[in-house]
């Protein structure tokens, strides 16, 4: 395996294959699945295969191909930044609390600005939990606040006041446009303009959300797919003895 050319596989090794899937705003015609070909072979697929295509509507055509990807990537040269947190279960973060922290954090959390999407952030703080993965209202030590969608910046951060949060998490879905990018920033200066900033940790999360980019934008950490409530929950736990947050004026 020479991990400095990775690239896709069906049937054996390095033989590239992919599928894709796409819409056209032209009619299901023959005319369509050329053009499909052709854009196909442009993202460096060759030997493109039409082996579906079909009408959306009279304008619009729908096509899945299956070719082979002529490029390859330099695994040994991809760097990702990381949550960096040993792993803890519910149970284990239960205890840490007990022993370490010995007070009950109070965690707030909410989909922010226009985002309508709560299935992220209900995910991890909701009781039933996601996934077979029990949310932040479970937690004994944890008292969680979840203030549900569409909730203002200003509505958010004199809430996290108001309770004297130690955690603020926030869920962004829509990336249209990079709404998500002025959102977050938008949070982070009111933070400071509160001058709070310091004595909260700040997380957000998501389906486009990357540690990198929530590092980037002035977070202590950021969480994507696959990622449940104890992940983020062993990341804060530490993160509050870390930052000397443990025995913060409680107001
Ligand atoms: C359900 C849904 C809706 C529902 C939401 C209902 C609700 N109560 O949530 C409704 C119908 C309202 C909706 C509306 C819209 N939607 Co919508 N929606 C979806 C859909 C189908 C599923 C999203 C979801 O629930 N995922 C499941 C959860 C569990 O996954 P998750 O959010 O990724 O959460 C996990 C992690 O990301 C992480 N996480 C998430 N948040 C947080 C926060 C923290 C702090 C942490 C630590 C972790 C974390 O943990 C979770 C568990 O692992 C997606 C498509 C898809 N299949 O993903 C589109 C999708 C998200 N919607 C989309 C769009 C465009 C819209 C609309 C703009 C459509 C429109 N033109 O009106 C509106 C926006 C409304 C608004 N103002 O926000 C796009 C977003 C594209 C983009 N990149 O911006 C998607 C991707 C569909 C698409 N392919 O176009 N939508």
């Amino acid at each position: 395996m020479d991990l400095k050319k990775i690239k896709p596989y069906g049937d054996t090794i390095n033989d590239g294959k992919v599928q894709i899937s796409f819409t056209l705003p032209v009619p299901n015609s023959e005319k369509g699945e050329v053009c499909a070909k052709e854009l196909a072979m442009k993202m460096g697929v060759y030997d493109p295969l039409v082996v579906h295509r079909e009408s959306l509507e009279k304008n619009f055509s729908f096509y899945i191909i299956y070719g082979s990807l002529m490029h390859s990537v330099d695994f040994t040269k991809i760097h990702v930044e990381t949550v960096e947190t040993n792993h803890m279960d519910m149970k284990e973060i239960e205890q840490y609390i007990e022993e370490n922290i010995k007070r009950e954090i109070v965690v707030i959390g909410a989909s922010t600005g226009s985002d309508a999407h709560t299935v992220g952030i209900d995910a991890i703080m909701n009781m039933k939990g996601y996934a077979g993965h029990y949310g932040l209202e479970r937690y004994k030590g944890i008292q969680a606040y979840n203030l549900g969608s569409q909730v203002e910046n200003e509505v958010f951060v004199q809430k996290a006041i108001e309770l004297n949060a130690d955690v603020l998490l926030v869920s962004q879905t829509v990336t249209q446009k990079d709404i998500h990018l002025q959102n977050l920033t938008n949070l982070i200066e009111l933070l400071e303009a509160e001058g709070i900033r310091d004595q909260v940790i700040v997380i957000c999360g998501g389906p486009r959300i990357t540690h990198e980019l929530a590092k980037e934008l002035g977070y202590d950490a950021g969480f994507g797919t696959k990622k449940y409530a104890e992940d983020v929950a062993a990341f804060f736990v530490c993160e509050l003895e870390n930052r000397n947050l443990v025995n913060k004026d409680r107001r």
